[in-house]
């Protein structure tokens, strides 16, 4: 019941946007043309969401790569995206076109901190074992791109895909 509200609502929402960037509107465009995912999206989202069908999603990082490369999510399902960093040195998750079409609930260090904003661009995650737990909705269907600013740790390998369908 909840998840059909929510695509119902979902695709109101996308119909509007679509009208909105037909008619030439200034929003800010997705990767695939989409116009942005608006605060009062979000909102909706995370007030419809049940987090009790919650799935989990990990990407752990390591010296010098994601795993997996790419991650496949589903538009309109609660997730709780842990990244873990196994490697030697700190590491980046940095994906601004992808948490800017999600609405995050939170983002925790387990056991220690909870942190709460409308948008994220970029995680660093400690390394020998430093995580957190990001709880996200993706909002918008598209292929975002994920990738470790650090020096030369993009060069490396230290990028990713996220898929949501
Ligand atoms: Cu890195």
């Amino acid at each position: 019941m909840q998840l059909r509200k929510l695509a119902t609502r979902l695709l109101a929402a996308l119909a509007v946007a679509s009208l909105v960037a037909g008619c030439g509107g200034a929003m800010t465009a997705g990767p695939e043309g989409a116009a942005a995912v608006t605060q009062a999206q979000r909102e909706a989202a995370l007030r419809d969401a049940d987090w009790a069908k919650m799935a989990d999603a990990t990407i752990t990082i390591r010296d010098y790569g994601y795993l997996p490369r790419e991650l496949r999510l589903r538009a309109g399902q609660p997730y709780r995206l842990t990244l873990v960093n196994q490697g030697s040195v700190p590491h980046y998750f940095t994906a601004p076109e992808f948490l800017g079409t999600v609405a995050t609930r939170k983002v925790e260090v387990r056991n220690q901190a909870e942190v709460k904003a409308p948008v994220f661009t970029s995680f660093e995650v400690h390394p020998r074992g430093g995580s957190l737990d990001v709880y996200l909705i993706p909002l918008r269907a598209g292929t975002y791109r994920a990738y470790c600013h650090m020096k030369d740790h993009l060069a490396m390998g230290v990028e990713g895909v996220l898929i949501v369908e």
